[in-house]
């Protein structure tokens, strides 16, 4: 592990600019001393003798004379985010007084923490477990109500109970399969195998349930990125613009106005969507709008869901039945645009995109506008309540270590079954055990860890 732990740290918790207060946060053995040099209490005593989870009253003085007035508080060990002994220094804000503070503090043999350092020991010393400590890092940058909603209960330990809950059905098979294969005469795992079979269709059914839910948790961790495509001119600029509720993108009568794509966050119900507008796509000899248009393409790859737009006005084109034809139905709604023009509710058309889920609406007058985005958000939802009650896995690391767990928990379960004998059974669980440690910080490598950490921002 990159960092050394046996020392203290300190940083500037909160974030630059001015405001109204400011907090220097210390963790390790030697922080209370070190605030106490600087510290001069109203009261009587000082942060050496203070109660813990107690604010002091008094002022930061240095060499005769005074840097700021501030609360102090000490958190003893292990009561504290850190397990070790943490103090805070909460003066005013704005950049001098913290940064001056903090200066004199690392002067007295103090170091200036690393990004996420805190919440790493946090980890190190079986505070938070891997899921939570990114749960901690996911509400730091929570783009939304939804995406703060599912890190809170990831950080309260939704995810890593259910983690649990497998292991310990796990580690209870590994435990009688190690004995059967000590003891063979007592045949345990023979004797147990209705209880066996039990654990492991329960561990895996568990398993299956958790990864279904891993697209949607990182749709709600992160936003869910969502492309409008379609030909040129059907509209696609004028419907960004309309989700907005503001003129982001410009929009004219002329084809081919976009040239680059246009990303923006809205906020649907609590759902982030990361809007990307694109250029429209057509046969070009222009060099920059063909760049634009490779653009187009890479962003309807990359999103969670295309809104393909087309003209319910006009007839389908060559142009919009490529698109078409290159669609996945799965994550692509066929987006009718300009029903304020159309002669019927329906375009003619209609029954050969029936392979699509479509909408109709007016970019122009906001008409149906509504529909679109309660298609969207119960196409990202679908059941809402329990999804949001429920463990989930929002992101990539976890959802291969799930995998991998599930992969090792379904060929246990077939060499039960083919009485394969208890050696092959015990590489399996502990294949199994591994991958699921990896989820919650057990066994996962280290330099993976430094990877994770490192995203972290100062002060956390
Ligand atoms: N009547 C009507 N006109 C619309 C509607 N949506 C867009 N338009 C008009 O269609 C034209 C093209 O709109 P844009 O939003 O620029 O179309 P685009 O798909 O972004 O076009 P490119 O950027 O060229 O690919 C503009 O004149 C818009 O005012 C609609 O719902 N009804
Ligand atoms: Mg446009």
């Amino acid at each position: 592990m990159k960092w050394k732990t046996d020392d203290t740290i300190a940083a500037i918790a909160t974030p630059p600019g001015v405001g109204g207060v400011a907090i220097v946060r210390l963790s390790g053995a030697a922080a209370p001393a070190a605030v106490d040099g600087l510290f001069r209490p109203s009261g009587k005593a000082g942060l050496a003798d203070a109660p813990s989870h107690r604010m002091l009253h008094g002022w930061i003085e240095h060499e005769g004379r005074t840097v700021d007035e501030v609360l102090a508080v000490r958190m003893k060990a292990p009561h504290s985010y850190t397990r070790e002994e943490v103090v805070e220094v909460h003066c005013h804000g704005g950049a001098l007084a913290a940064h001056t503070i903090l200066d004199l503090i690392c002067g007295s043999g103090v170091r200036l923490a690393e990004a996420g350092e805190f919440t790493f020991r946090a980890f190190l010393n079986g505070r938070l477990d891997l899921t939570q400590a990114e749960a901690v890092a996911d509400i730091v940058r929570a783009p939304s109500r939804l995406g703060l909603h599912v890190s809170a209960n990831q950080l309260r330990g939704r995810l890593h109970g259910a983690i649990e809950e497998i292991r310990d059905d796990l580690r209870h098979l590994a435990a009688l399969v190690a004995a059967s294969i000590d003891f063979p005469d007592e045949e345990a795992v023979t004797v147990q195998r209705e209880d066996c079979l039990a654990r492991l269709s329960r561990s895996r059914e568990r398993l299956e349930e958790l990864l279904e839910t891993a697209d949607r948790g990182r749709i709600l961790r992160e936003g869910l990125a969502v492309a409008i495509a379609g030909k040129p001119n059907v509209g696609k600029s004028s419907l960004l613009n309309a989700l907005l509720r503001e003129n982001r993108a410009i929009v004219t009568e002329i084809p081919g106005t976009t040239r680059d794509t246009v990303e923006e966050v809205a906020e649907l119900g609590g759902l982030a969507l990361r809007l990307i507008d694109t250029a429209g796509i057509r046969e070009s000899r222009d060099r920059v709008e063909r760049e634009g248009i490779a653009r187009s393409r890479r962003a309807m790859e990359l999103a969670d869901l295309t809104l393909l737009v087309v003209d319910g006005s006009q007839a389908l084109e060559a142009e919009d039945r490529r698109l078409l034809e290159a669609a996945d139905p799965a994550r692509t709604l066929v987006t009718v645009n300009k029903r304020d023009l159309m002669a019927a509710p329906l375009p003619p058309w209609i029954g050969e995109v029936d392979r699509f889920e479509a909408v109709t609406l007016s970019a122009l007058t906001g008409a149906g506008l509504d529909g679109l985005e309660e298609w969207v958000r119960h196409w990202a939802l679908r059941d809402e309540r329990p999804v949001l009650e429920d463990a989930l896995i929002t992101n990539l690391r976890q959802k291969h270590a799930a995998a991998r767990a599930l992969e090792s928990v379904e060929a246990a379960h077939k060499a039960l079954l083919e009485n394969v004998g208890e050696e092959l059974l015990a590489v399996d669980l502990s294949r199994a055990l591994d991958a699921l440690g990896d989820i919650v910080g057990e066994t996962t490598a280290e330099d993976l860890l430094d990877r994770i950490f490192e995203e972290f921002c100062i002060g956390k």
